[in-house]
C-alpha cells in the first residue's frame, strides 16, 4: 500500500531539480566560510528578508536556540505563547542551553496569537522580588500547534515597538514564514522587519531536505556563527544542502497556496464527520488540527487505524490530530485521506 504522509511538511522528498542542484553544487569548507553555495544562499536570503546578515544552520531548533542564547542571560524569562514550539518541542533547550525560564501566556481568543496587553501582563521588569526579568519575547508565524494561525504584520509591529521601548528584544520563529506571507499576502521582509532576529526553515513548507536560516544584525550573526560551532553545527561542505535550499527558495513560495487550499478542503470535509471538531474558517495555511474527543476514540488509535487500513499518516497530539499539507500530497491524496477518515470514524458506529 502506498503511504500518504500528512504527519508534517518536514516529510517531503527533494524534487528532481533539488537533487540535480545538489549533485552539481560548488562546495568548500563552510567552517572557514569558504562554501560558495552557502555564501550565495546566505546573501540571497539576507536580501530577501532585508536583514543585515544570515546564517545557515542545520535545524530550526538550532536557529531558535542560538537566538534565545544570544538575546538573554541565564535566569532571564522568555515570554511565549503557551503552545510555542521553542518552549514545547525543543528538548527544553531554552533551559538547558541558555538557563532561561519560559513565561508561557495563553491567548485569550484561542488563536495562539497574543495581543500586546496579554504580553504586557506577563512581563517582569525591575522590582525587588524578581530574580529573573524578561529577557526576550518569542513569537511564532505561522503558529504551528495553534493550527497554522497567522500573526498579522501590524500586530508584530505593535508588539516590537512596545517591547523595544522597554529594551526587550523580539525573536520570531518563522519556521513557516513563507506560508504566513502567502496567506497574508505580505512579503517575508514585511513580516520580519520589526523583529530583532528571525529563523525560518527550508525543510518545512519550502520542501528542501535539510536546513534553516537565522537572520539579524551583522554582529548578532557573527556571534551566532560562534555558537553554531560550539553546538556542533559547523557543517563543512554543506553546500550540497544549501543547493537544495536555493531551489526551494526560488520554486516553492509561488505554489504554497495549493497546500493551503488542500488543508482547507480537508478541514471542510472533516467538519461534516460526526464527533470531529474543527472550524474550517480558521484553517488558513497548511496545518489542520482537529479535536476527536467526541468520537469516543483516542487520537493515537485513530491514527493507527488510518495507517494500517488506509496508508494515511497523521499525528496524534492528546485528543487532537494534526494533518499538514505539502507538495508531496495532491488534492486527490487529500480526498483519499478524507475518505479514510470517514471510513475510520464510521467503523465505530
Ligand atoms: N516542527 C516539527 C515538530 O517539531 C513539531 C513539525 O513537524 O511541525 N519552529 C517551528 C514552528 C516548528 O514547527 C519546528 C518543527 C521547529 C521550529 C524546529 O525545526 P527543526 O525540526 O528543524 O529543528
Amino acid at each position: 500500500m502506498e503511504l500518504i504522509d500528512f504527519r508534517s511538511d518536514t516529510v517531503t522528498k527533494p524534487t528532481p531539480a533539488m537533487r540535480r542542484a545538489m549533485a552539481e553544487a560548488d562546495v568548500g569548507d563552510d567552517v572557514y566560510g569558504e562554501d560558495p553555495t552557502i555564501n550565495r544562499l546566505q546573501e540571497r536570503v539576507a536580501e530577501v528578508f532585508e536583514k543585515e546578515a544570515a546564517l545557515f544552520v542545520p535545524t530550526g531548533t538550532m536557529g531558535n536556540q542560538i537566538a534565545v542564547k544570544l538575546h538573554t542571560r541565564p535566569g532571564a524569562e522568555v515570554v511565549i505563547e503557551e503552545r510555542g514550539h521553542i518552549f514545547n518541542y525543543e528538548m527544553a533547550a531554552m533551559a538547558a542551553v541558555s538557563g532561561t525560564l519560559a513565561r508561557p501566556v495563553t491567548s485569550g481568543d484561542g488563536s495562539g496569537i497574543l495581543t500586546w496587553d496579554e504580553i504586557k501582563a506577563a512581563l517582569r521588569v525591575g522590582g525587588p522580588y524578581y530574580d529573573s526579568s524578561t529577557g526576550l519575547i518569542a513569537l511564532e508565524n505561522s503558529h504551528n500547534l495553534a493550527g497554522g494561525t497567522l500573526l498579522p504584520r501590524a500586530r508584530t509591529e505593535e508588539i516590537c515597538e512596545r517591547a523595544h521601548a522597554l529594551q526587550i528584544p523580539v525573536h520570531l520563529d518563522g519556521a513557516r514564514i513563507f506560508n504566513a506571507a502567502a496567506a497574508l499576502n505580505e512579503t517575508v521582509a514585511a513580516l520580519a522587519r520589526p523583529v530583532d532576529s528571525v529563523m525560518f526553515c527550508f525543510s518545512k513548507g519550502l520542501g528542501a531536505p535539510v536546513g534553516s536560516m537565522l537572520l539579524g544584525a551583522r554582529d548578532f550573526i557573527e556571534e551566532a556563527r560562534r555558537w553554531r560551532k560550539l553546538l556542533g553545527g559547523g557543517m563543512r561542505q554543506a553546500g550540497v544542502l544549501a543547493a537544495a535550499a536555493v531551489v526551494a527558495l526560488e520554486e516553492t513560495p509561488p505554489r504554497l497556496h495549493e497546500d493551503h487550499h488542500n488543508a482547507r478542503r480537508l478541514a471542510d470535509g472533516l467538519a461534516d464527520i460526526p464527533g470531529v471538531r474543527v472550524d474550517p474558517e480558521k484553517v488558513v495555511t497548511n496545518i489542520v488540527i482537529f479535536d476527536v474527543s467526541k468520537t469516543g476514540r483516542a487520537a493515537d488509535e485513530i491514527c493507527d487505524t488510518l495507517r494500517r487500513d488506509y496508508g494515511v499518516l497523521a499525528s496524534g497530539f492528546g485528543s487532537s490530530i494534526r494533518m499538514v499539507t505539502h507538495y508531496d500530497v495532491t488534492r486527490a491524496d487529500t480526498d483519499t485521506a478524507l475518505n479514510a477518515l470517514r471510513g475510520t470514524m464510521d467503523s465505530r458506529q
